[in-house]
């Protein structure tokens, strides 16, 4: 499945779903001292926004380095409990559902083209070692592998598309993961 059909069906699968939990389901941790869904939800936009950024400017240079960011930092700084469910949940919707169409206009060469400099062992949610070539169409799967991977701790019957993260099955990750 191409990666922008990939991100789309995960988003039009997941944001319903979503939708439907109730205000007090939204600010509940599954466990103890993770991260709400509330605070999961506002960590995707943060994923989005900064992987936004990503996709472009890979397409204009050779390279994949790219700057990190502190993920709890930006949860907490941001207070996304005090947001509203409805709101975070329709921007993160319709934030993906741009990037799948950036993702679906990102020339196939630039997908698939071998990149030796990169920082992918350091901002990947699967790290590549620097010492193997990366290419722009991994990191786009692995921000979808990374989204749905948290959807999975809101809704732990959700059904990942990427094939690698439905089959390892749910993981106990820590959420900032
Ligand atoms: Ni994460």
């Amino acid at each position: 499945m191409d990666a922008h059909e990939l991100l789309t069906r995960a988003i039009i699968a997941a944001a319903p779903r979503l939708a439907a939990l109730s205000d007090g389901e939204s600010v509940t941790p599954r466990t103890a001292g993770a991260w709400t869904p509330k605070q999961i939800i506002g960590h995707l936009i943060d994923s989005a926004c900064n992987n936004h950024a990503r996709f472009v400017r890979a397409q204009l240079g050779d390279d994949l380095v790219f700057t990190g960011y502190d993920q709890e930092a930006w949860v907490s700084a941001q207070r996304y409990d005090d947001a509203s469910w409805e709101d975070l949940v329709a921007l993160w919707r319709r934030y993906n559902l741009h990037l799948a169409r950036v993702i679906a206009a990102i020339p196939a060469e630039t997908l698939t083209r071998r990149r030796v400099h990169h920082n992918l062992d350091e901002i990947a949610w699967r790290r590549v070692p620097r010492t193997e070539a990366a290419t722009l169409e991994y990191l786009i799967r692995d921000y979808v592998g990374h989204l749905e991977n948290h959807v999975r701790q809101i809704l732990p019957d959700y059904r990942p598309f990427s094939p690698d993260v439905a089959r390892e099955g749910p993981t106990n990750a820590t959420p900032s993961e």
